[in-house]
Order: C-alpha cells, then sequence, then structure tokens
C-alpha cells in the first residue's frame, strides 16, 4: 500500500484476493503506488458509490475491480466516474467465471469497462493495462513497458531454442 496510490485495486470479496493480488504484483513490477480494498456492488452499495464518487479527487488515475458471480462492481464504479475502469471477472462460482465475464464485459453503450481474461492472468493484464494508461504520461514507466515486451520476446526465443535442440536429439 502506498501513500499515494495512483491505482485502486477493489474486489468485490477478500475471497477474490488470491486472484486481484496478481493486479497488484504487475504494479509493482511497475513502481507504481496503489491501494487495494474490498468493497461490493451489491453488498456494500453506498460504500461502491463513495468509492467510486472520491477516487479521481484523491489522486487515483486508474481503477482495477475485480467481481465474481453477477459482477457488478465495475460497471457500478464506472457509472460513477469518468476514470479508466478494468474489470477482472473472477471464477468464484460453478460457472467459472463465464458469469463475471459477461455480466462485466456487457456495459451499455456510454459506460466503458475494460474487460480482462478470467482469473489470474486477467489480473495480471489489468495491472500491465493500467501501467500502459499511466505510461502515458510517465516515462519511467513506459520504458519498464518497453522492457516487459523485450523480455517476453526473449522467453519466446528461449523455448524456440530448447525445442529445437531437443528435437535434434530426438
Ligand atoms: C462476489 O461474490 C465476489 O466478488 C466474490 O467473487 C463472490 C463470492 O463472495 P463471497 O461469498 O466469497 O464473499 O460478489
Amino acid at each position: 500500500m502506498s501513500e499515494n496510490p495512483l491505482v485502486s485495486i477493489v474486489m468485490g470479496s477478500d475471497s477474490d484476493l488470491e486472484i486481484m493480488n496478481e493486479a497488484a504484483k504487475a504494479l509493482e513490477d511497475f513502481g507504481i503506488p496503489y491501494e487495494i480494498d474490498v468493497t461490493s456492488a451489491h453488498r456494500s452499495p453506498a460504500r461502491t458509490g463513495e468509492f467510486a464518487r472520491n477516487a479521481a479527487s484523491r489522486g487515483i488515475r486508474v481503477i482495477i475491480a475485480g467481481a465474481g458471480g453477477a459482477a457488478h462492481l465495475a460497471g457500478v464504479i464506472a457509472a460513477e466516474t469518468t476514470l479508466p475502469v478494468i474489470g477482472v471477472p473472477i471464477p468464484s462460482t460453478p460457472l467459472n467465471g463465464m458469469d463475471s465475464l459477461l455480466a462485466i464485459v456487457q456495459m451499455p453503450a456510454g459506460i466503458p469497462v475494460a474487460t480482462t481474461a478470467i482469473g489470474k492472468a486477467g489480473a495480471t493484464n489489468a495491472g500491465i493495462l493500467a501501467a500502459q494508461i499511466i505510461g502515458l504520461s510517465n516515462a519511467g514507466v513506459a520504458a519498464k513497458l518497453q522492457q516487459l515486451k523485450a523480455k517476453l520476446a526473449q522467453s519466446v526465443e528461449e523455448k524456440s531454442q530448447k525445442l529445437q535442440q531437443l528435437r535434434k536429439r530426438s
């Protein structure tokens, strides 16, 4: 947690934390200060509305919202702020996140939510996407994003070489 967070990570329940921690880890890799908390669209609508209305004036630049099931958290927050909102579908019900995905992605025209993949990969990408938004006006973060691209490309080179060596031996 940081004193002047630029990104706010919120989730519908503490049971979402294991997945949403992946967004936090990504932000830490970019050195971006963030806050993380629980607030629920259904169980604490007043708290959620207050959070959404106050986020921009507290200096928050991007909101990442993870929720499962009838996942309305990201959409309800997007309804109350002009900050970019990224939604992460959590696979917390017998429908394995398909319910959360559809609930988050199918926003009506006028209230956008950038929706990621279901689960940990989606939470990681939410952190990276938030960094890309911050990186538009932060050269240090933009440089780290370039380094990530180079690292990913290098990892594919290594996998390719390993595969070719295995094929030669067999
Ligand atoms: C959603 O309901 C939460 O985001 C969570 O994914 C799911 C289950 O919450 P708990 O019953 O574990 O608190 O609102």
